[in-house]
């Protein structure tokens, strides 16, 4: 049996992963810091959907599948030596990276906050590498990076997977040809650790030849998986609050509740999206197929589709018949931008990706409706603002409210 390790395997790509991952015959073992869950409880923040603690949730995982998950908890980024511990006595074949601080919001809240995500993710993110070079181990390092590397200025040039084939003019006018990540341009110091993570993985692929996959990931959205529909203890994340709330999820959550839907300026930014489902078959083709010893890390874009965030609004309020709010701004981004990005890797080891338009949307709003008791109004404003010019999202001095016609 292959082991995998995974990093982050508390959290709402984590858990589902590990789920699917042990259903397909992986000997998985989750490392995990809990940092998330004091993370809620700092903000006054939950998981919309009850989220059993760890312990519970791998116990009945057991009892529902007879398959074992290990858990450690452990902080990647502080605790070197229990890392190393633990990939020599699990010997695993692949890392799967999620140990991450992952909500831009939060990343921009305040000196200490940017400081810790800095401090978090870049330390993880080296550590991780250290240790599998260290360990002299061949393990496949399969890490979570983001679409938001890319940046957001976007006009309509196809973004490639990952590197770009550029001319450099030399001084004496000859061209070269050089291949080189695509640049970065990095919208919150938490988008800005992913573009760091980069050259971290290019310099040990090159000098330790560690077989590395970075995927690219677009937005997630909906919540359940068909392991975690199993049973309630073991039902993933549903986060709606301002900071780690994402956008569609947000939507749906406050169009349950009646909330008017907050979108950011003219909603004008186009993202690009992905259902929590396809993540986690995304991980497992990864896994699946490593590059070679030596070779150049393999990115692979892992998204389904692009849309522009009113058009989202706009297609949740005729669903439900909520309001649609334009609010100002929390952050600097581009107010309107075009975004075409391939997929053809995934697309190429057979992914067949979840569109919007094939009915989860229903599932989604369900489940939002299901817990809406457990909803706490006081964290749905985005306060985090990326500067002092910026004043809060939240839904009081709108610029205007839309009715659906619906
Ligand atoms: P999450 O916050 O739900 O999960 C992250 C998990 O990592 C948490 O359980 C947390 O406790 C753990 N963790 C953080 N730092 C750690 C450390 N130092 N040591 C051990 N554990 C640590 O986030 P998520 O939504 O599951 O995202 C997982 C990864 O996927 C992140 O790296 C994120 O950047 C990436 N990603 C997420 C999305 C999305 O929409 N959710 C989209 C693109 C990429
Ligand atoms: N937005 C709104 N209203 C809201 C919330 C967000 O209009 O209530 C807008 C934002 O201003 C932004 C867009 O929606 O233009 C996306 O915001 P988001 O919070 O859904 O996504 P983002 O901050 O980019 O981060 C999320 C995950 C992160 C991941 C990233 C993928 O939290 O971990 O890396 O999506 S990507 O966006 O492709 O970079």
């Amino acid at each position: 049996m292959e082991n995998v390790v995974v990093i982050g395997g508390d959290g709402f790509c984590g858990w589902p992963t590990a789920l699917h991952l042990s259903r397909r015959g992986y000997g998985v073992n989750i490392v995990d810091n809990l940092s998330r869950r004091r993370i809620d409880e700092e903000l006054g923040a939950t998981s919309l959907t009850p989220i059993a603690p760890i312990d519970q949730r791998i116990a009945a995982w057991k009892e529902i599948s007879g398959r074992e998950i290990g858990f450690d908890k452990i902080d990647v980024a502080l605790e070197f030596d229990a890392l190393v511990a633990l990939l020599n006595e699990v010997k695993p074949t692949a890392i799967v990276h999620f140990g991450e601080q992952r909500a831009a919001p939060y990343s921009m809240r305040g000196l200490s906050e940017k400081r810790y995500t800095v401090d978090n993710n870049i330390a993880a993110t080296h550590n991780i590498l250290a240790a599998v070079a260290a360990s002299g181990r061949d393990i496949h390092v399969v890490h979570l990076g983001t679409m938001g590397v890319y940046g957001y200025d976007g006009d309509g040039l196809e973004i490639p997977e990952g590197y770009q084939q550029v001319k450099v003019t030399g001084d004496d006018g000859a061209e070269f040809e050089r291949e080189i990540l695509y640049p970065t341009n990095p919208g919150s110091v938490y988008h800005m650790t992913k573009s760091m993570d980069q050259l971290m993985f290019q310099f040990y692929a090159k000098n330790d030849q560690l077989r590395i996959t970075d995927l690219h990931q677009g937005i997630v959205w909906g919540t359940q998986t068909p392991e975690t529909r199993l049973d309630e203890r073991l039902i993933n994340r549903f986060d709606y609050d301002g900071d780690y709330g994402t956008v569609l999820n947000r939507f749906l959550m406050q169009a349950a509740v009646g909330h008017p839907l907050s979108v950011h300026g003219t909603g004008g930014q186009t993202r690009a999206f992905i259902h929590i489902r396809d993540t986690v078959r995304c991980i497992e083709l990864a896994i699946a197929n490593p590059p070679a010893k030596g070779e150049r890390v393999v990115i692979r874009n892992q998204m389904a589709e692009t849309h522009r965030v009113r058009d989202l609004a706009k297609l949740v309020a005729s669903m439900t018949g909520v309001q649609v709010a334009f609010v100002d701004n929390p952050r600097k981004e581009a107010a309107e931008n075009d975004l075409r990005v391939s997929n053809q890797s995934f697309r190429d080891l057979g992914l067949k990706p979840t569109l919007l338009a094939e009915g989860l949307l229903e599932e989604t709003v369900d489940i939002a409706e299901k817990y809406v008791d457990r909803y706490r109004p006081s964290t749905i404003a985005a306060c985090s603002v990326w500067t002092t010019m910026n004043k809060p999202g939240i839904v009081k001095g709108v610029d205007r409210i839309e009715v659906s016609a619906a």
